[in-house]
């Protein structure tokens, strides 16, 4: 195996935990202001184009798809098809007003929405959370957090497994993205975000948007070395709906320890009575 590229390799990962990851974070504060600015002034645009789906009822309702999973009641459709296409879309088309160079990296696993900016590259999956949904937790798949990157003798990137600590159980978690890349010997750091789409039932399929929320997942660096928040902020990871034999666990992110690292890491976006924009925090 080429030592020369285990060695800088090393030599990055280390200059980002002798900062204590500052590179990252900056560009994890960065991006989040830029994307939540952008969908706060098309927030008027998002909505309406997630509340078309019940005035064109009609046109889909007699092939719609069905409930499946927990307790499906019949009293809603599911929604996870409206939230995605209208946020993916506004997000694409947006990207180029945000950033000044945008590629479209292909790897083979990840979030729903993947681009790199200048200077990172960017997860985004987008949650649709009905009233039967807990709107205080994302469920992660190992593929869609990064670790804390280390690299084998063969020059393979790998993430070590992690507690998820539940109110009586811990299991462990392996993320499996790789937390940045090194690319013309400059660290491109991995980012990853989550948007909730928050909707109402009122009946089925008059099911109107409430808010959105951007939500930015530490760094695996950040999260799990230098300066380590899931051992600062306990109960931030804690085990998902998996059974204990499942291979690749998923684990649920919960949202109010999380805005403890950062009140901008969660960040709300809704029509207030007077249907002025509003962005506010959890904490
Ligand atoms: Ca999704």
């Amino acid at each position: 195996m080429n030592q020369g590229w285990i060695d800088n390799y090393l030599t990055a990962r280390k200059c980002i935990i002798d900062n204590d990851s500052e590179i990252i974070l900056s560009e994890e504060a960065r991006v989040t202001e830029l994307i939540i600015d952008r969908l706060a002034s098309r927030y008027r645009e998002i909505k309406h184009d997630f509340d078309n789906a019940y005035r064109t009822k009609e046109y889909w309702e007699l092939y719609a798809p069905v409930q499946r999973g927990h307790k499906p009641r019949g009293e809603a459709y599911p929604w996870g098809e409206v939230g995605e296409k209208v946020i993916e879309g506004h997000l694409y088309s947006a990207l180029n007003e945000m950033f000044e160079r945008i590629n479209f990296p292909g790897i083979p696993y990840g979030h729903d929405i993947r681009f790199a900016t200048e200077k990172s590259f960017v997860h985004i999956d987008v949650k649709s959370t009905g009233p039967t949904d807990n709107p205080n937790e994302v469920v992660s798949s190992p593929n869609q957090v990064t670790g804390n990157g280390m690299i084998s003798d063969y020059g393979m990137i790998y993430n070590d497994e992690v507690d998820m600590k539940g109110p009586r159980i811990t299991r462990k978690f392996r993320p499996e993205l790789a937390p940045f890349y090194l690319i013309d010997n400059k660290i491109i750091p991995v980012l990853t975000f989550y948007i909730k789409v928050v909707y109402n039932v009122i009946s089925p399929g008059n099911q109107p948007l409430q808010y959105i929320e951007l939500i930015c997942v530490p760094n695996g660096i950040p999260l799990f070395v230098a300066p380590n928040f899931n051992y600062l902020y306990p109960g931030i990871l804690t085990p998902g709906k998996d059974e204990v034999t499942i291979d690749r666990k998923r684990t649920r992110i919960k949202l109010n320890p999380l805005s403890h690292i950062g009140s901008w890491r969660c960040q709300k976006i809704y029509l207030n009575e007077y249907n002025e924009i509003i962005i506010s925090t959890r904490t």
